[in-house]
């Protein structure tokens, strides 16, 4: 009896943690709570009928059976007419008569090829909920959000929901090699297992599909961007298609990263030279063996003569005329370039700030219409705070597409708990000013500015093998941010926390507010601890983890953190004035007059643009030093702030989450006082200034900071 009781005992805690791996995301479909909501629900949605015989249909179907059951914990009917109150009936024009025949017409005009409406409607007198668009795609991608209303308790009672992406390319960039391991990964390796494709397919490529599908990204590069020339070799065009096939179905495009060398190394040319006639057919050639695997292939991403990496200028060309011979190869299929704008090198003694815009403006107008240039979010490296990129609005005939890094190579890596939609917003909502007050950098990349069709939102990928996929448990939540702002930029960042963490966790009231508070002053407090004031670069060389500001040895001078921050007898910051290198002058005026003046310049961005003496009186009162000291010694102390706050949640958490979370909150803090009292102890022997006597005094040396090793951080 004792060890029936034990066993019992046993297989429900082995359930109870098995439960809560991470591994569903934020498709969890645990029973709703509200016991009232509940009930209702339950009035409303009685039966499924799915319209439309297709994979996608039939995904969709699956979803709403197997969420709504999971839900609401009642068994749903799947019928094919409308016999009774609270059908859901989901289907496009074509493929349902009772979807044509709803009088939804005039809305379905509205929603293009991917958006969906979800309606209330009476239909033969019984009380139904369509969910609707043009394409199959669209009801799966309403179907999802149909889910979602219910996963975070909102009423189905009255629906007149109609849901139109903003952008048109929302894509996650992996940059996995084939080797499994993953540039800047942090949560283990990388989910692709080259080895055993095409033949074995991982449970794991159909969850990220779906998972990627909820949330509207239609497209994966799923290759680094240090590329190899490997993958576009047959065998691994075959294990592509694989891939390419299990995501279809889902709406997601395959893409893949082109080695600009590769004709060389594949097709023993001698030259890459995109101009070369013998060169552009091996493209053509190379591209047509790719869509004989993969139909509906959607193309390429490039970084070329960036960081090493072959490209144009290797033989005096430009990045228009690279991307230009990809875009003719791929233009019959109908697949698109994107051609990165992260470019810089060491030869050019200009600020690395300045050389990107200096390559890509002039060639504005000069890329063909199937070509996007990608950006990333600032002009340095997605940097913890970092001014919006000065291409966004400079190059008006291009596409320009965002590059958002959702990976925390930067932001607290694996051990931090970072919520970056706070940062994605802010570069959306900047202005530009280049076509007047309102031209929001947002703007610039959804084509309403410049009526741009062709438009795109990127983030490089946090995803590995680890059970959680993301690593942090609550990295997750960045993965969702940047799908849900590339469907649409306006939601608030409270918002997407809001609804994250009420699938993700509970709806419980308690819970969402103190959970959102963490989350949404999380990236305020690493750049706090970090790199406050515009402090920027100061990273440890190679793997990037932890501080390093006295870095000075590196070949490459731009790689040095001492470039960045210039800390002397006099004071510390870069000066991107008329006076230093004049970064500021790529900016529109009115956007450069928030930072052109030390004296006025917005704090939180003071020394990216300033070189600013210790003794500078700053708003607080303070002087510089005393506030560099004020804004570390914050930071440090406000992960405390998330440690208890953490805490008291641990009633309303599963276990093992709480547990996960609470560890890494502890890691959180030693870094946040590593960054502080090393970068602090570094920057006085310049500024030669106490640590004012109400904070306590770094307990370890420079020279301790100094030697730290890690010899095997990931993501190096
Ligand atoms: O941020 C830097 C990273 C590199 C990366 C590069 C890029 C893929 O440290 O690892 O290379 O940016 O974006 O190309």
């Amino acid at each position: 009896m004792k060890k029936i009781t034990l066993l019992l005992i046993y297989s429900l805690y082995v359930f109870a943690a098995k439960a809560e791996t991470g591994y569903d995301l934020w498709l969890r479909y645990k029973p709703v709570e509200n016991k009232i909501l509940l009930q209702s629900y339950r009035k409303s949605i009685t039966t499924i009928i799915t319209k439309g015989s297709s994979e996608t249909m039939k995904i969709a179907n699956d979803e709403l059976m197997n969420g709504l059951s999971g839900l609401l914990q009642i068994k749903i009917n799947n019928s094919t007419a409308v016999n009774r109150d609270g059908s859901v009936i989901a289907g496009t024009p074509g493929s349902s008569t009772l979807i044509s025949q709803a009088g939804i017409d005039g809305l379905l005009q509205k929603t293009g090829e991917e958006g969906y409406i979800i309606v209330t409607k009476i239909i033969n007198g019984k009380k139904c909920i369509l969910i609707s668009g043009n394409s199959d795609k669209a009801v799966l991608y309403g179907s999802f959000h149909f889910l979602r209303l219910l996963q975070t308790e909102q009423s189905v009672q009255h629906l007149n929901i109609l849901s139109v992406p903003r952008i048109q390319h929302r894509m996650l960039n992996h940059w996995d090699n084939l080797n499994r391991t993953v540039e800047r990964g942090y949560a283990g390796f990388s989910i692709w297992n080259w080895h055993t494709l095409p033949g074995y397919i991982d449970q794991r490529y159909i969850d990220y599909a779906r998972a990627n599908a909820s949330i509207g990204i239609n497209g994966t590069v799923l290759t680094n961007v240090n590329a190899d020339a490997t993958v576009l070799t047959k065998p691994y065009l075959e294990k592509v298609k694989a891939l390419a096939d299990v995501f279809r179905p889902y709406g997601i495009k395959v893409y893949l990263t082109a080695r600009f060398s590769a004709p060389m190394e594949l097709g023993r040319l001698k030259t890459a030279d995109p101009l070369n006639a013998e060169v552009q057919n091996w493209w053509k050639e190379k591209v047509k063996e790719i869509y004989s695997y993969i139909p509906d292939f959607g193309g390429f991403l490039v970084k070329a003569n960036s960081e090493g990496q072959p490209g144009p200028q290797d033989y005096h060309r430009t990045h228009a005329d690279g991307a230009n011979m990809l875009a003719d190869a791929v233009a019959p299929f109908k697949g698109i370039v994107i051609w990165r704008a992260f470019v810089y090198s060491n030869e050019n003694p200009v600020d690395r700030h300045k050389q990107a815009y200096d390559d890509f403006v002039p060639l504005d107008g000069k890329f063909r219409t199937n070509v996007m240039v990608q950006v990333k979010n600032g002009a340095i490296d997605f940097m913890p705070r970092e001014p919006f990129h000065p291409l966004f609005g400079a190059m008006p005939k291009t596409p320009l597409m965002m590059e958002f890094q959702v990976t925390q190579e930067y932001l607290g890596q694996g051990t931090n708990l970072v919520f970056l939609a706070p940062l994605f917003k802010e570069t959306l909502e900047s202005d530009t000013y280049y076509k007047g007050k309102g031209s929001t950098v947002a703007k610039v990349i959804d084509g309403s500015l410049d009526d741009h069709q062709l438009t795109g939102m990127a983030g490089v990928a946090n995803i590995g093998n680890d059970i959680n996929w993301c690593g942090h448990p609550f990295a997750q939540a960045n993965w969702y941010a940047l799908g849900r702002l590339a469907w649409d930029h306006d939601l608030s960042s409270r918002q997407i926390a809001d609804e994250w963490l009420r699938m993700s966790f509970t709806n419980n009231p308690a819970f969402l507010q103190s959970a959102a508070k963490i989350m949404l002053e999380s990236r305020d407090i690493v750049v706090q601890y970090s790199n406050p004031i515009g402090l920027h670069h100061i990273m440890s060389t190679g793997h990037h983890y932890g501080p390093a500001p006295w870095v000075s040895n590196l070949n490459r001078s731009e790689w040095n953190p001492v470039y960045y921050h210039k800390a002397d007898s006099i004071g510390i910051g870069f000066n991107r004035t008329g006076t230093g290198s004049n970064a500021l002058a790529q900016y529109k005026p009115e956007a450069r007059k928030q930072w052109e003046n030390m004296n006025t310049c917005e704090e939180k961005n003071l020394l990216w643009f300033h070189h600013v003496p210790w003794n500078f009186s700053m708003k607080s009162g303070r002087n510089l030093w005393d506030e560099l000291c004020y804004q570390y010694y914050t930071g440090a102390e406000r992960v405390k702030q998330m440690q208890t706050d953490w805490n008291a949640l641990k009633p309303l958490v599963d276990k093992q989450r709480f547990e996960q979370v609470r560890q890494l909150l502890d890691i959180q803090h030693q870094e946040a006082i590593w960054w502080r009292n090393a970068c602090l102890l570094y920057f006085q022997t310049f500024s030669k200034m106490p640590i004012p006597a109400q904070y306590e005094k770094p307990d370890k040396t420079l020279e301790y900071y100094k030697s730290l090793r890690f010899p095997f951080a990931p993501g190096n």
